[in-house]
């Protein structure tokens, strides 16, 4: 890896889906997140998503991660992120889908929640301020990249503290968003 100074590049690889070396790699599973979900019966073990990011111990002003969710359901519940607000109030982020389909729920500091949908070569632009959650709502691994700045911080308590007042659930074979 180069210092920062020098610049630092990737490639995104497929089959499977990740960053080249060198790079990090954090799963979670459902046992690190069943706070998120309502239904909890499946195996505590299952991998829900992955984030591969670049292995940069030098601090940097912009950074890339990129995040691999499986497809798949707890309860009727689709896949998705813990979710988090950024600590500093004034850095957004840029995600853009690399492959699979599904939708990115905002919610503000007063409990309202948008869903904006994603699918391949899609680009979106996550304010600041806003609590973000990835859903993968298709059939196949949900991938997307996101472009942010390293000291933005994730604060994860303030939005597990309310939970996110809306939740992307199967009803009928539709993709529902409904009050949690
Ligand atoms: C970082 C960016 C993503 C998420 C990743 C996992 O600001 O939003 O890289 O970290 O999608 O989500 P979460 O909520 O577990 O950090
Ligand atoms: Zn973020």
């Amino acid at each position: 890896m180069k210092s920062r100074h020098e610049g630092f590049s990737h490639k995104v690889t497929s089959n499977p889906w990740g960053l080249s070396e060198p790079s990090k790699v954090v799963v979670r599973r459902l046992k690190d997140m069943k706070e998120c979900f309502k239904a909890c019966e499946e195996d505590p073990e299952t991998e829900i998503y992955r984030v591969i990011s670049p292995a940069e111990e030098e601090p940097c002003d912009m950074t890339y991660a990129l995040t691999v969710m499986k497809s798949g359901k707890i309860g009727d519940e689709f896949f998705m992120t813990k979710g988090h607000f950024h600590k500093r109030q004034d850095a957004g982020e840029v995600y853009m889908c690399m492959d699979g389909e599904g939708c990115l729920l905002l919610q503000d500091r007063l409990g309202s929640v948008i869903r904006l949908d994603m699918a391949k070569d899609d680009v979106v632009y996550v304010p600041p301020a806003v609590a973000h959650r990835a859903v993968n709502t298709g059939k196949g691994d949900f991938v997307f990249l996101a472009v942010y700045s390293p000291d933005a911080g994730h604060d994860y308590e303030s939005i597990l503290r309310r939970g996110f007042a809306k939740r992307v659930v199967e009803r009928g074979g539709s993709v529902v968003l409904e009050d949690s």
